[in-house]
């Protein structure tokens, strides 16, 4: 892939340099698609990308816990993915034909959202690179809605989709209506979903259980709300009772020591419902991803 616009400057991901040279040599490719065209309750997450990456401006490129220097592993920041405005499908369709143009080969792609509807498009493209992926899908919502508000392509209906192209095991989950723990129940995957609740669950075996149904080849999916909105209120559809800071970063680094991270995402930021510190975190949270995603490659276990 060439990106032929040498006049025109993006903004990147920690405000590295991008060239063509390091296109090439990179290890992991962010690219932001500033999409909400399927927002069911308040748009805002078009905004998400430029709010976190401007953050991710002023993160310290060193990380205490992982003792290095993540930018050394090669990050290049492609331009925003722009929106479509017609049908919900032509954009995903747009996202999977750009990534697939990227003509990527090892990389790990880092996809900045958007609404979470943008994972199907990735993740279409990323299954040509690596067949024999599954989805750890991280979402306060069970998204398996078949249609919602007129279309099967929406962000309630992410899960869903990705259930017919490859196994989704759902970590998180405390908000669903009952069409959809019916279509769980039919569909006989009662496994393939973990409710965060403290009062009942013993999460870290949970969290074990979810981890080892997963393939080798992950890819991770990040709906920002599976956080507890004391951390990220700044999501369209916060839900009480989520996942602290620490647990994600362990459940991450967990994820990493026993799979290879071939993909990830991080939806749904709408930054003018919360405070900058919402954005800053969901920077951070992108920084962790590629830095275990990264680790093992250096690090074989
Ligand atoms: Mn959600």
């Amino acid at each position: 892939m060439k990106f032929h616009q040498k006049n025109f400057k993006w903004n990147t991901f920690l405000d590295l340099q991008n060239d063509e040279k390091d296109f090439s040599s990179c290890s992991v490719v962010i690219i932001p698609i500033g999409y909400d065209g399927t927002a069911s309750y308040k748009p805002g997450a078009k905004y998400g990308p430029n709010a976190i990456i401007n953050s991710s401006v002023e993160l310290e490129n060193y990380d205490i816990e992982m003792e290095k220097d993540i930018t050394e592993t090669g990050i290049f920041t492609t331009p925003e993915i722009s929106p479509l405005a017609s049908d919900p499908k032509e954009m995903l369709l747009k996202i999977e034909t750009t990534i697939d143009n990227l003509k990527l080969k090892n990389q790990i792609t880092g996809i900045i959202g958007g609404d979470h509807s943008v994972t199907i498009g990735s993740v279409k493209s990323a299954i040509k690179r690596f067949p024999d992926l599954s989805i750890l899908y991280l979402d306060a919502h069970a998204d398996l809605r078949d249609t919602y508000m007129g279309t099967k392509w929406g962000h309630a209906s992410v899960a869903r989709r990705l259930k017919s192209i490859c196994k989704v095991v759902q970590l998180g989950v405390r908000s669903i209506s009952s069409e959809e723990v019916n279509f769980i129940s039919k569909s006989k995957s009662e496994n393939e979903i973990y409710y965060w609740d403290r009062t009942k669950n013993n999460l870290q075996e949970d969290i074990d259980s979810a981890l080892s149904q997963l393939s080798n080849q992950v890819y991770i999916s990040i709906d920002l709300d599976v956080l507890d909105p004391s951390i990220m209120s700044a999501v369209g559809n916060p839900v009480p009772g989520g996942i602290n800071w620490e647990e994600i970063n362990s459940i991450i680094k967990q994820t990493a020591q026993h799979h290879s991270i071939i993909g990830f995402d991080v939806t749904e930021l709408s930054p003018n419902e919360g405070p900058e510190s919402c954005s800053f975190t969901a920077a951070k949270l992108i920084y962790k991803l590629i830095g275990f995603a990264t680790e093992k490659s250096n690090n074989k276990l």
